[in-house]
């Protein structure tokens, strides 16, 4: 029989979706994980396992699954035998530390002698370490934010993503510990033909990615601004370029970079560029 790469990805929660939504894109036909511990893509040697996140690690480890898609908070805390193959640019956060908002916060030596409260131990001792500071730490698995209310600690390592619910329980961040998005995290090594699966699913979720912070632009600039505006946004090798009817004139296609979009846009407009069109791409192969 031939071999099947093993990926885990979160039963339920907030990376369920987009890890599914990555697969899919990536072309693999696979049913949503419910009610299901694990699933067959039907047209790429994959099986999918539905897992806790903060499983997902221990059973890399294991080698129960090949590779899985959990936090970075979750891939440092844990600590096991894993490596970071890809981030992943979804479920973005940012663990802190945050403080009852009345409290007089001077900076990270406040801490000190203080208890701290969080589902992440070592990433907040790492954290204390690295800040030459002795601080207790509580850890707790739910409901972290509201330790301090009942008296459980004087401050709370936390997931902040909009930072509402510090608000609402009367916290405010004081310390950025790590910033998070997801990440695509295997064991040590891979038998040759799962690492070959694995290479074609990267090449396909780069396509998918790279698509994602690229637009394709269509423009219409007089002649002279030609070279300009293709140093400005060279596209993949370099722009196609059409004459238009009118004399002086052509119409430019290339690929614009999500990132430094609208300050391009500004500079092609000042280039003379006219009749400018932004269009989606679906999949984008170098
Ligand atoms: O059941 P299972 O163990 O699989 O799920 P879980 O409850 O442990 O995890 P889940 O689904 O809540 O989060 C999975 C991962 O999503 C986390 O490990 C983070 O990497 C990432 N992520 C991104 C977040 C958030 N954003 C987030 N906002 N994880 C949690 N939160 C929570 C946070 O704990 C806090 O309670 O949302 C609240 C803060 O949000 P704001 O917007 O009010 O600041
Ligand atoms: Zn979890």
């Amino acid at each position: 029989m031939n071999e099947l790469l093993r990926i885990a990805i979160q039963k339920s929660g907030r990376l369920q979706e987009g890890s599914l939504e990555l697969l899919k894109e990536g072309g693999l036909a696979i049913s949503n994980g419910r009610d299901q511990l694990k699933t067959q893509a039907r047209n790429f040697p994959v099986e999918v396992l539905f897992l806790r996140d903060d499983d997902i690690p221990q059973y890399i480890e294991d080698n129960v699954a090949d590779v899985g898609i959990v936090g970075e908070n979750v891939f440092i805390e844990k600590q096991k035998n894993n490596t970071l193959i890809k981030r992943l640019d979804f479920a973005r956060c940012r663990l802190s530390i945050a403080v009852p908002r009345s409290d007089n916060y001077t900076g990270v030596e406040w801490l000190s002698g203080k208890n701290i409260a969080t589902s992440y131990p070592n990433i907040v001792q790492q954290f204390l370490d690295k800040n030459k500071i002795k601080a207790g730490i509580h850890e707790i698995s739910g409901s972290v934010e509201i330790a301090p209310g009942i008296g459980l600690a004087d401050a709370i390592c936390d997931i902040v993503s909009t930072g509402s619910t510090l608000l609402s329980n009367g916290l405010k961040e004081v310390e950025t510990v790590m910033q998070s998005e997801s990440v695509l995290i295997g064991g040590p090594k891979l038998s040759s033909s799962k690492q070959e699966i694995l290479d074609k699913l990267l090449f396909r979720i780069e396509a998918v990615n790279s698509a994602k912070n690229n637009k394709y632009i269509l423009l219409n600039c007089p002649n002279e601004a030609i070279e300009k505006i293709t140093s400005l946004i060279p596209g993949m090798k370099s722009p196609t370029i059409m004459p238009l009817t009118r004399v002086g004139w052509s119409s430019l296609h290339s690929v614009v970079n999500e990132n430094d979009f609208w300050e391009k846009i500004d500079r092609l407009k000042s280039f003379g560029a006219e009749g400018i069109l932004v269009i989606p791409i679906e999949k984008m192969i170098a």
